[in-house]
């Protein structure tokens, strides 16, 4: 049928920005101090969206003059004052679930039904998690007091989601912060910005800096920030980390990962056969714990496969706007380009590669769903994260190589495992190298739990009582004398 239209409200809200967004310092949209803008585009049609100011140097600094000036009256409210600012945060998302939703997917490419019935529901879901916290924080975390000024970059495949994950137990905690969405879709970010408006939010409790890499390496040498949270490459990842080795800030990053998905012999294989869907084409793959190797024991590998394919056949892809479709676009052409290259890599590795056949809109970036079989653990697509709908998969026999391969990577950040044998399951969990460890279920999310990655997937943990350390330190910190400077 005729792709849907996007929302009367947000093809309104765009057109009211025509002349471009500003950056949101101190509670109000402020024009950057340069003059340079860059170009959102919708990824799914290839249309411009939107225009918006691209972050120098100095309007970081001015962003965290905001977040420093706005500190000491927002760390000495009581917990369940500033809960009471998160519960309504929480809420103005809920009324404005529909315009997001939409906002999400033009701007991202997903599915409108994921970003509908996963995306903005998480959000809102993680605000009234951490307004809880809020009203808890002082008896549940005594003798600890908020960082300061948090600096917060983040990555463009879940966008809203992502700053939820970094504003919510920031504020909780007593922080303020300042934050950088990507520069692929920093559009629901600056509908948030309203949003703390809408909520009463004080003025520079957040500040939101539109911009690239640039703007984000500049948040990250900035004197004046107590903590750097990053989630994103592990490249970038890399480099932030040496940009503040030895500034004592605060630091935690969310990075990559080529997690592992094991189906024992006694796994309920149609379950199993949906749980890959959900672990490789959910949001296009471009997700940092998909479930992208695939180890099959060797006995029902045939039977597996063939039932995967099957299933592969009748994944739609096309309009994310359009709510039948279940993979939508990738959010950008270098982002495809990438995953082009990785996947004619794997073919010339030897890898045999069945994609879908399927009719993909004739603009936009899309990408087939793919599987390369008989791969080598050790050729590229083995070991790459590629970041797109593409799983690899191989075989073992026995759960000590199922384990041993699981483990075969420089990543850590989550594992899979389906398997009726419930022994067989936990004691195959306890041996993962893995942050998260899904047993029959895979990309499961909730505000209550710890999230986060060993090795080159990073450190640090987001969600529930151990993601609020992350934004909190040690009184007896305070009491240390002041670092001289040089
Ligand atoms: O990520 P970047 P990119 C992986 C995934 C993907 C690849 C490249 O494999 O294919 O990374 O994506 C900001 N200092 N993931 O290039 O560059 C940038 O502006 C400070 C996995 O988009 O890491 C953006 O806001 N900030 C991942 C954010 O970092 C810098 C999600 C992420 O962008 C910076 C995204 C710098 N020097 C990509 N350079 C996951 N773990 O979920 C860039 N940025």
């Amino acid at each position: 049928g005729p792709a849907p239209e996007a929302d009367n409200h947000v093809t309104a809200w765009l057109a009211s920005h025509e002349k471009g967004f500003k950056h949101f310092i101190g509670g109000s949209f402020v024009a950057s101090k340069g003059k340079d803008t860059f170009e959102v585009v919708n990824p799914a049609r290839d249309t411009l969206l939107a225009k918006v100011a691209a972050g120098t140097a100095e309007d970081v600094d001015a962003a965290v003059k905001a977040a420093r000036k706005a500190f000491p009256a927002w760390s000495a409210l009581p917990g369940h004052e500033r809960a009471r600012y998160l519960y309504a945060i929480a809420r103005h998302i809920q009324k404005r679930e529909r315009f997001l939703s939409v906002l999400e997917t033009l701007d991202n490419g997903k599915p409108i039904r994921e970003s509908r019935d996963i995306d903005i529901p998480l959000v809102a879901r993680h605000f009234y998690h951490h307004a809880g916290w809020a009203e808890l924080v002082e008896t549940e975390f005594a003798g600890y007091g908020p960082v300061g000024v948090c600096g917060q970059i983040i990555p463009w495949n879940f966008p809203l989601l992502m700053l939820a994950w970094k504003i919510a137990p920031a504020l909780a905690a007593g922080n303020t912060v300042v934050l950088k969405p990507a520069e692929f879709t920093p559009l629901t970010a600056l509908a948030f910005a309203e949003i703390c408006r809408e909520a009463g939010l004080p003025d520079g409790v957040v500040n939101i800096v539109t911009g690239d890499g640039a703007t984000g390496a500049a948040l990250v040498a900035h004197p004046d920030v107590d903590k750097i949270a990053f989630t994103g490459s592990t490249e970038v990842g890399r480099l932030i980390r040496q940009a503040t080795a030895g500034s004592g800030k605060k630091l935690s990053l969310e990075l990559g990962g080529k997690s592992p998905f094991i189906v024992y012999e006694d796994a309920d294989l149609d379950g199993a056969v949906e749980g890959v869907v959900d672990a490789i084409w959910f949001n296009q793959g471009q997700v940092c714990c998909a479930g992208s190797r695939l180890l099959i024991q060797e006995g029902i590998a045939e039977r597996f496969l063939g039932k995967l394919r099957r299933r592969m056949e009748t994944l739609r892809v096309g309009d994310p706007l359009d709510k039948s479709v279940d993979m939508g676009a990738i959010v950008a052409p270098v982002q495809l380009q990438r995953i082009q290259a990785l996947v004619k890599k794997g073919e010339e590795e030897g890898g045999t590669l069945w994609q879908a056949d399927c009719a993909l809109p004739a603009k936009g970036n899309f990408f087939p769903p793919s599987i390369f079989i008989d791969v080598e653990p050790s050729s590229t697509v083995s070991e790459v994260e590629i970041f797109g709908p593409v799983a690899v998969a191989m075989t073992f026999r026995t759960p000590d190589e199922a384990v041993q391969l699981a483990n075969h990577t420089r990543y850590g950040l989550a594992a899979s495992i389906w398997s009726e044998n419930i022994n067989r399951a936990l004691d195959t969990a306890a041996r993962m190298k893995a942050g998260v460890v899904w047993v029959n279920s895979t990309n499961l999310f909730d505000a209550a739990a710890g999230f986060g990655g060993y090795r080159e997937s990073g450190f640090g943990r987001e969600g529930g009582r151990e993601g609020l350390y992350e934004y909190l330190k040690p009184d007896w910190e305070k009491s240390l004398p002041a670092a001289e400077d040089s």
